[in-house]
C-alpha cells in the first residue's frame, strides 16, 4: 500500500516535470526577424555590418547600429549605399544577421509596408 502510494506520486511527479519542461528551457530559444535597411558601413575583419535599419517589428525601432553576421561571406558583394534585406536571429542578448541580400531596386510597392 505505501509502497504503491509512492510510485503513483512519484509517477505524477515525472508527468509534471516532462509536460512542464518544454518552452521553458532546454529548447532553442532562437527568433528570427526580418530587417530591411541600408548598408552604412562594412567592418569584415570583425564580421560586423553597420546598417541603417527600418524598424523590427516586436524588436526594436529604427536606427543606425552594427549586427554581427553569422558567416562572413554574407559580407561579399554589399557595399555602403546598398538597400538590403535579411533575417536576423536574436537568442537572448545576442543576435546576428544570418541573411543578408541586396536588394535591386526600391520598388513604391516594396516600400509601401
Ligand atoms: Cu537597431
Amino acid at each position: 500500500m505505501r509502497v504503491e502510494l509512492a510510485r503513483i506520486v512519484a509517477a505524477v511527479a515525472l508527468l509534471l516535470v516532462l509536460g512542464g519542461a518544454p518552452g521553458c528551457s532546454g529548447m532553442p530559444s532562437g527568433k528570427l526577424y526580418p530587417i530591411r535597411g541600408e548598408v552604412v558601413s562594412i567592418a569584415a575583419a570583425r564580421n560586423e555590418i553597420v546598417l541603417h535599419h527600418e524598424a523590427i517589428a516586436g524588436f526594436m525601432q529604427g536606427m543606425t547600429m552594427p549586427f554581427p553576421v553569422a558567416n562572413r561571406d554574407l559580407l561579399e558583394g554589399v557595399e555602403p549605399g546598398d538597400r538590403v534585406e535579411g533575417v536576423l536571429l536574436v537568442e537572448g542578448a545576442r543576435y546576428a544577421l544570418v541573411s543578408l541580400a541586396e536588394i535591386p531596386k526600391p520598388t513604391p510597392t516594396a516600400a509601401a509596408s
